[in-house]
Parts: C-alpha cells; sequence; structure tokens
C-alpha cells in the first residue's frame, strides 16, 4: 500500500494545514439558518458535516471529486477487454482526489487481493446464524466477527499517538474493503446454493473476482459489477449509512464497527433495502395480474392501489435529488447495451414512464423521480441471480469504498467527537413562548 498511504498522507496534510487556515480565518463565520421543521423532520438541508469525497447536486446528482457518473464511465481504467470503471479506480479517486493511472489501479488491485484472507473463525460466526436469517444481518455479523483483526483497536489498547491514528485507520480500512467480497459471497452460496462455496480467483479484480465468488461467470456480469460497485459507493456524507459510519467513527471506534453501524443503517427500506423492495414490488405485480409484462395502464393502476394502501412506491423519490438518479441512468445505459429485450428490464422502462406523473400529482412528494434502486434488480435478475434479499449486500460491499475513504479523511483531519445539541419539545415550547433561551437568543 506504499504509494497510495504516501500519497493520502500527503494531501490530508495539505488539507489539514488548509482547513487550519480557513477555521482561523472565517471559522466564527455564519453558514446558514436552520428552522424549527428542519430540527423536527431529519435535518433536511441543514449543513452539518464535511465530506470530501463527494457531493450531491439537487439538480445534476453525484460527483465524486468533482467527476459525474458518465464522465467517470469514460475516465477511470477499464479491466482489459471491458468498457465499465474498476472500482478500485473510484475508490483511488475518493481518497487521493485525483484520477488514477492504469498503474495506481493495478496497484490497488494487488494490494486488495494480498489482503483479502478472511480467518476461519469468520465463517464459523456466520454458521451459527440460522439460514433464513436476512442477508444483511448475516452481513453485518460478518463483518463484526472481522474486527478481531482491526489493527486500529489493537494499536489504541496499547497507548498511541492522536497523531497516528489516521495510519492504522488506514489500514483497517484497506483491509475491511479487501476482505468484504469474500464475506459477501460467502452469505450468497451459504444462503443460497447450499453452502457450494468457490475460491478467490487472485488473477481477476476486486468487482470481477467477487462476481466469480458468487458463482456468476459471464462477462457482462463481471462489468455489471464493476459498473454497480462504482455508482453505489458514495452519496456525499449525509446518507444513513454514510452518516452512521462517520458518526460512530467520531467516537474513535474502530473502522470495522464503524462500518457495521453504516450497514445496519443501509438495510433500512427507505435507505438501501430499496433495491430488494423494487424487484419484490414488481414480482408481486406480476403475480397479482398474471403477467410478466403488465401494461402501462396495469401499471399505472398497481402504482395507485400501492400509494391507496398507504405504502411508498420503492425506488422513487429522494431525500436530496429532484431529478432522475444519474445511477438510475446509468444502469438503463447498460440495459439498453447488453439486454434491450429482457422483459423485466423492459417492466422497469415503463414503470419509469408511468410513476413520475402519478407521484407529480401528490403534493408533499418533493421527487417523483426514479433513485438508483429503481434500477439495479432488473439488471441483477437478467444474469440469473433473483433472489432479491440479498441485492442490499452488493450496495453495502461498493457502499464501503466511499464510507471508509471518507473515515480514512476523518482521522486524518482529525475530526471531533460528532456530539449535537438535542431539545425536548417541552424546550421548544417554552422558546415559542419567550420563556426560554435555548437557541441563545
Ligand atoms: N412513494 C410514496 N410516497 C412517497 C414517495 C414514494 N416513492 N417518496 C416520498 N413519499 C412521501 C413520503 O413518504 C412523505 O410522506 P409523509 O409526509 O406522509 O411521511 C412525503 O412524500 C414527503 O417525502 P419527501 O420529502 O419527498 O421525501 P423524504 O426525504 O421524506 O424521503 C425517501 C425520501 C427516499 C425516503 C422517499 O422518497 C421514499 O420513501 N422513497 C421510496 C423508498 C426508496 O426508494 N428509498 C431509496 C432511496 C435511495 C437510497 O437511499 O438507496
Amino acid at each position: 500500500m506504499g504509494i497510495v498511504k504516501d500519497r493520502f498522507k500527503e494531501k490530508s496534510d495539505q488539507t489539514a494545514a488548509e482547513i487550519k487556515e480557513l477555521l482561523k480565518e472565517h471559522g466564527t463565520k455564519v453558514i446558514g439558518e436552520v428552522q424549527l421543521s428542519q430540527v423536527y423532520q431529519g435535518m433536511r438541508g441543514m449543513t452539518g458535516l464535511v465530506t470530501e469525497t463527494s457531493l450531491l447536486d439537487a439538480q445534476e446528482g453525484i460527483r465524486f471529486r468533482g467527476y459525474s457518473i458518465p464522465e467517470l464511465r469514460e475516465k477511470l481504467p477499464k479491466a482489459p477487454g471491458g468498457s465499465e470503471p474498476l472500482p478500485e479506480g473510484l475508490f483511488y479517486l475518493m481518497l487521493i482526489g485525483e484520477l488514477p493511472t492504469e498503474e495506481d489501479v493495478q496497484h490497488i488491485t494487488s494490494v486488495l487481493q494480498r489482503r483479502s484472507h478472511v480467518p476461519t473463525h469468520v465463517f464459523h460466526t456466520i454458521e451459527a446464524l440460522p439460514l433464513n436469517t436476512h442477508p444483511m444481518t448475516q452481513f453485518v455479523v460478518g463483518i463484526m466477527a472481522l474486527q478481531t483483526e482491526s489493527q486500529f483497536s489493537k494499536k489504541y489498547a496499547s497507548g498511541m499517538n492522536k497523531k497516528d491514528y489516521w495510519d492504522s485507520i488506514f489500514d483497517d480500512c484497506m483491509d475491511l474493503i479487501a476482505r468484504l467480497p469474500r464475506v459477501a459471497a460467502y452469505i450468497y452460496r451459504r444462503k443460497y446454493k447450499f453452502g457450494d462455496h468457490i475460491q478467490p480467483n487472485g488473477l481477476l479484480d476486486w468487482a470481477g473476482n467477487f462476481a466469480h465468488m458468487l458463482g456468476y461467470e459471464d462477462d457482462t456480469f463481471k462489468e455489471l459489477m464493476r459498473l454497480y460497485m462504482t455508482i453505489h459507493a458514495d452519496h456525499e456524507g449525509g446518507n444513513v449509512s454514510a452518516h452512521a459510519t462517520h458518526l460512530v467513527g467520531s467516537a474513535l471506534s474502530d473502522p470495522y464497527l464503524s462500518f457495521a453501524a453504516g450497514m445496519n443503517g443501509l438495510a433500512g427500506p427507505l435507505h438501501g433495502l430499496a433495491n430488494q423492495e423494487v424487484i419484490k414490488w414488481i414480482f408481486e405485480m406480476q403475480g397479482e395480474l398474471k403477467t410478466e409484462t403488465p401494461t402501462k395502464e396495469q401499471i399505472a393502476d398497481y402504482v395507485k392501489k400501492t400509494l391507496s394502501e398507504g405504502k411508498v412506491v420503492p425506488g422513487y423519490g429522494h431525500a436530496v435529488l429532484r431529478k432522475t438518479d444519474p445511477r438510475f441512468l446509468a444502469q438503463m445505459e447498460f440495459g439498453k447495451k447488453h439486454m434491450p429485450d429482457d422483459k423485466l428490464v423492459q417492466t422497469v422502462w415503463n414503470v419509469y414512464e408511468v410513476v413520475p406523473p402519478i407521484l407529480q400529482s401528490i403534493a408533499k412528494i418533493k421527487n417523483p423521480w426514479p433513485n438508483v434502486d429503481a434500477h439495479s434488480g432488473s439488471l441483477l435478475v437478467h444474469f440469473g441471480m433473483k433472489e432479491y434479499e440479498y441485492y442490499t449486500v452488493l450496495f453495502g460491499v461498493s457502499r464501503a469504498l466511499g464510507v471508509l475513504a471518507s473515515l480514512c479523511w476523518d482521522r486524518a483531519l482529525g475530526y471531533a467527537l460528532e456530539r449535537p445539541k438535542s431539545v425536548t419539545t417541552e424546550q421548544v415550547k417554552k422558546w415559542l413562548k419567550g420563556q426560554d433561551e435555548i437557541w441563545g437568543e
């Protein structure tokens, strides 16, 4: 890891010095107003975090270190013969802030291969769970079992200078990213393929090897995994999985503990679990209508029925985005190139035509457009991966790249324990009557 670690140290020292100057000169500047409704309603739009790896624009979607998804698909190094970016390259970009060369990406690939050993006790721990345990629960348990390997927690226990925290946090993050595909693939093969496990192929890239261990050897599936692992990696700092990882990390919990917290958040249906919910919802629609190819009229009726039952239409809406998610569009492009005649993929495209106007007619819904989760499942089903309960684990393996790159930055920049102020409604009522000074008036 030497070269990348050295470059990271150089970049983060530079940024730390800039932040120090910036705060010295502008630390007391007011950056915005906070409304009472924001305090009660999930802190939407309230700036409260710094995350270097990516930035979300409501209209345009995500940019990783300034690069949009179409730009990354063009500029990041590819696997031999492939046309989708290697996620190792995105990881380098998030970590270092510059586009990697082919050699940089090969270097990361080989470091991840070298560090990918998973100790046997992790598999035994997963095996202790009943087979019907949700894959995300098995995933989090696997990550927690891996925590025995944390170098940071061992070094911290034996006494360590705070200037050195970043160093073993960096190593833990690399080890964890290297090990996750093995743990995730183990869970898939255990739950759905009668425990018929597949050994890693040390000649493949990180995502290609993951596809191989899952049991999918098709080259197009490997390309899909490279794209999937790239586009799900990061969505700035406030989403539940990124924020939970950052928050728990701020207590100096090691990367295993912090990432497991993020994954517990990703497992929620309003966040990463939506990818399984989308396919489940489409399968249920097909079952109810007794057709694999529902018409747009039938889809519209089914959407209205879903809404009338007080349920959300999974895969649609977003807390920040106000346009079609570019991650949805990247997958749509992949579908048009590789499987334009797939019936399920076509249904996803029909849903895309039908849902937005219906959601637009409901005033309270701020974003009627599809998010990343609306498309991903249909591409996986095309290759035979129908076990939709597993989909969020794929999301989780990818999300590690972004949130762990951020965790390296958090410790390198010496970010503080996160501890915002909370209030009670009783206090708010007193404040409104002018009887309390909770906001310093
Ligand atoms: N279907 C039905 N109702 C929806 C909706 C949808 N797809 N999207 C939003 N709404 C509703 C909300 O439930 C909320 O209703 P209440 O006021 O009755 O609670 C109202 O519209 C306002 O919500 P909002 O401000 O537009 O959106 P939020 O920031 O509160 O929530 C999100 C965002 C993603 C949770 C929401 O759009 C949703 O539940 N979508 C479906 C689930 C989903 O696809 N999640 C994946 C997000 C991407 C990811 O993290 O992976």
